[in-house]
């Protein structure tokens, strides 16, 4: 999965960017993009391998991208935000940053504190981008649709979603609204939209709201949450108890790292089974929903394709009974099929023959 932190100028998005990846942003390589793999914390995999002392552990992983934040107060700095945006397009989830913290060192971006105008203004650039990308690409199809081509078909349904795109931006409206079918979907797939992709709004304030909860989610996000990016990466050097004791000191129980990890996975309707052996105890990420076959591919194209069935126990139910061994005798592994629905935390052995 890949998350990329935006926002306008000076809101701390590279100071979270070191608080969640501990790596500086390197300023001789400004104005570039950064990026890191972030491991996803997940206690399930320390348990499991203190359980079995696997050769080797791996977690599932986000990948972090920081985007110099470039002002929109100009066409100069709209020319620049469309030079990240191809970058943008790529990303599954966008973390939006926006400043609300008093600083008076730090100049104010358009000489104002405004985090809920900011989220609307840096949402509007995102849609803006979309609609340039949409209107391209209606005048191109309007110009060729009565010549008979091999893609006449293809072309003249694509021009029907694009029409409804166009419609749903002009009316403020982000395209996650219009893709109603996989139809939909798969006819504007290979643009990327960036206003179809989920966003997460982070509010950057003083230490002294950092637990403050967010009323209402703002319009066009999936969640939002204050963190103090300043604080988060002043502690980053140290252990993870002090770090807690710190946290707790401004009333928060979970590190920035963590919360934005959980919400990438939420926004992106993901989940982890997990797999253990004397070999490997590791983490995989998949889409809620996903189907027994569908995870063992995952893991290998080989193991779906000769599917057998996959030995499920619950992590639960493992912990309960001690280990393996335990769980099978208390008749906690179940042998599941190719449709069964894999769960959040399930360990799955899979069974299978090619
Ligand atoms: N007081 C305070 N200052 C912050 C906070 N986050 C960032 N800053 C400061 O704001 C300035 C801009 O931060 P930076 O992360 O470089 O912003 P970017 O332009 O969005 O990457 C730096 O001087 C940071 O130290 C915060 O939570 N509180
Ligand atoms: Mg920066």
């Amino acid at each position: 999965m890949k998350a990329t932190i935006i926002g306008f100028p000076q809101s701390g998005k590279s100071t979270l960017f070191y608080a969640v990846t501990n790596i500086k942003p390197d300023p001789t390589q400004m104005p570039q993009e950064q990026l890191a793999l972030v491991g996803v914390p997940d206690p399930r995999i320390n348990r499991l391998v203190e359980m079995c002392k696997p050769k080797k552990t791996t977690f599932a992983n986000v990948e972090f991208v920081d985007v110099p934040g470039v002002s929109m107060a100009d066409a100069h700095g709209r020319a620049e935000f469309a030079k990240f945006m191809p970058s943008i397009r790529k990303s599954d989830v966008l973390v939006i940053v926006v400043r609300d913290f008093k600083n008076p060192s730090v100049p104010e971006y358009r000489n104002r504190i405004d985090a809920m105008g900011d989220l609307a203004d840096m949402h509007e650039e995102l849609m803006f981008a979309d609609l340039d990308a949409v209107t391209k690409r209606i005048e191109k199809l309007e110009k060729s649709k009565n010549k008979p081509t091999k893609t006449q078909e293809q072309d003249k349904k694509e021009l029907a979603v694009l029409q409804r795109c166009a419609e749903a931006l002009e009316n403020s409206k982000p395209l996650s609204t219009v893709v109603q079918s996989e139809e939909d979907a798969r006819a504007i797939a290979s643009f990327a939209f960036v206003t179809e992709k989920p966003a997460i709004a982070v509010f950057n304030v003083d230490d002294d709201r950092a637990a403050e909860q967010i009323g209402d989610v703002p319009e066009n996000f999936h969640s939002a949450f204050p963190l103090c990016a300043d604080i988060e990466a002043q502690i980053n050097e140290l252990d993870d108890e002090d770090k807690a004791t710190f946290l707790a000191d401004i009333g928060v129980e979970e590190p920035a790292r963590d919360r934005l990890i959980r919400s990438c996975y939420d926004a992106m309707n993901l989940m982890s089974f997990l797999t253990m052996g004397p070999d490997e105890v590791r983490a995989w990420t998949i889409p809620k929903g996903t189907q027994a076959v569908d995870a063992a591919g995952k893991i290998h194209s080989d193991l779906a394709r000769g599917f057998i069935r996959a030995e499920t126990v619950s992590y639960d139910d493992l912990l309960e009974c001690g280990d393996m061994k335990g769980a099978k005798a208390a008749g906690k592994v179940r042998q599941e099929g190719k449709t069964y629905e894999v769960k959040d935390g399930d360990i799955l052995n899979i069974k299978f023959n090619v």
